[in-house]
């Protein structure tokens, strides 16, 4: 897998392509924003490790960002409230990530470019024959099917969001579904799911990459991008379309608070004294152990902080049907899987403390480590 040779021969490769940016360059983009060549290079150090390479990938890294800009990107909203792409373009402080995201040739992007009308559907139309089987397709939201698939319509043609995703995505190269609406159908798919939505691989028979988080983090979306870019083929993904670099782990596993939920230390109340002392969220509904992500290691808004470090637990927003399955968000899960398949109950795992704790949270995790296996067995 880690082979120079044949990452350097396709970054070659790549590189034969014309720039799809004329008169831009990383090096511009990063000078205009502040950023210094060092700046630069410990950032492809870190994005090095954040994908689970060896340091010695560090220069590839960066020439795989400086290449970014070869291949198109047609990003699509559906249903969803547009957190996706805000997570990514935070105007206030743009961070490399979201300037390497500028630089990459986004083709079509409703939320950024500047037509509107007939003039953004006929865009659309020219960049996917233009492109067509070289560009990346993006796609936010999620997406109402069958009887109901016009309560999402988009343009003057009032093109369905259903239409629009299952041709963007037979014309493209690759596909991502980003954010958990896209990769599961999210919130309005919540119970009742009034509007059918659905996850964007019920569109498509191709193989959707799933990167879910309501919304995921700027670096799971370039870092899924870059991937492709370095190695142009699918990474290894768990039994939900997931790339592992990124949610091989759970929230709990890496959890700033962790040592607190294995010593038996727990919040009990919002604003209560263990709240003060940085305690374990458990109590109050924290869904990190069963969560999986790399929140609890990469942060949000260049490694600034996160939900548990704010003071609230995971609500699960990365995994399937959260909506449905992790509420009531304050409360913990205190009759789900472990119930079902060991009859464990949740609570009895926090409220357990030393030895007997740390037991039951290895059967824990050996019920999920079952569930997911078993899942993967019927697939
Ligand atoms: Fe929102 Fe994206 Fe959540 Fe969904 O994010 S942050 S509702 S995952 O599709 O805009
Ligand atoms: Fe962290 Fe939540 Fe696990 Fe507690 S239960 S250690 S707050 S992830
Ligand atoms: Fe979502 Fe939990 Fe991360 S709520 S943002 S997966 S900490």
């Amino acid at each position: 897998m880690f082979d120079h040779q044949r990452l350097q021969k396709r970054l070659d490769e790549l590189e034969k392509f014309p720039s799809l940016k004329e008169n831009d360059s990383i090096e511009k983009a990063l000078a205009k924003s502040g950023f210094t060549r060092r700046d630069f290079m410990k950032w492809a150090g870190t994005m090095t490790a954040f994908l689970a390479l060896p340091a010695s990938f560090t220069p590839m890294v960066a020439r795989a960002a400086k290449l970014a800009d070869r291949l198109p990107v047609v990003w699509l909203h559906m249903a969803e409230c547009t957190g996706c792409s805000e997570s990514l373009l935070r105007t206030d402080t743009p961070s490399i990530d979201s300037l390497i995201f500028d630089y990459i040739s986004l083709e079509y992007h409703e939320t950024i470019m500047a037509a509107a009308g007939w003039q953004a559907e006929e865009n659309l139309e020219n960049a996917i024959k233009k492109h067509k089987d070289k560009y990346i397709l993006m796609v936010e939201g999620g997406i109402p099917m069958g009887e109901t698939e016009y309560f999402l319509t988009i343009g003057p043609h009032a093109k369905t969001g259903f239409e629009l995703s299952k041709m963007a995505s037979e014309n493209a190269l690759s596909i991502f579904a980003v954010g958990t609406c896209s990769s599961y159908g999210g919130i309005q798919a919540a119970k009742p799911n009034l509007s059918n939505s659905q996850a964007l691989s019920k569109v498509t028979n191709k193989v959707v990459i799933n990167v879910p988080g309501c919304p995921p983090s700027e670096k799971n979306i370039v870092g899924n991008l870059l991937h492709f870019i370095l190695f142009g083929e699918l990474p290894a993904l768990d039994v939900f379309n997931r790339p592992k670099w990124a949610y091989g782990l759970r929230i709990h596993d890496l959890c700033e608070r962790r040592g607190h939920f294995d010593a038996g230390e727990f919040v009990e109340n919002f604003g209560d004294d263990g709240a003060k002392k940085g305690y374990c969220l458990y109590k109050v509904g924290c869904k990190g152990p069963y969560t999986f992500n790399n929140c609890s290691r990469e942060r949000f808004n260049q490694h600034t902080s996160w939900p548990i470090q704010a003071g609230h637990g995971c609500i699960g927003c990365s995994e399937p049907n959260f909506w449905d399955t992790m509420t009531p968000f304050e409360k913990p899960m205190a009759s789900r899987q472990f119930d079902t398949l060991l009859s464990l109950g949740a609570d009895n795992v926090a409220d357990k403390i030393g030895i007997g704790v740390l037991t039951l949270t290895g059967v824990a995790v050996a019920a999920h480590a079952l569930i997911a296996s078993t899942k993967k067995d019927k697939e």
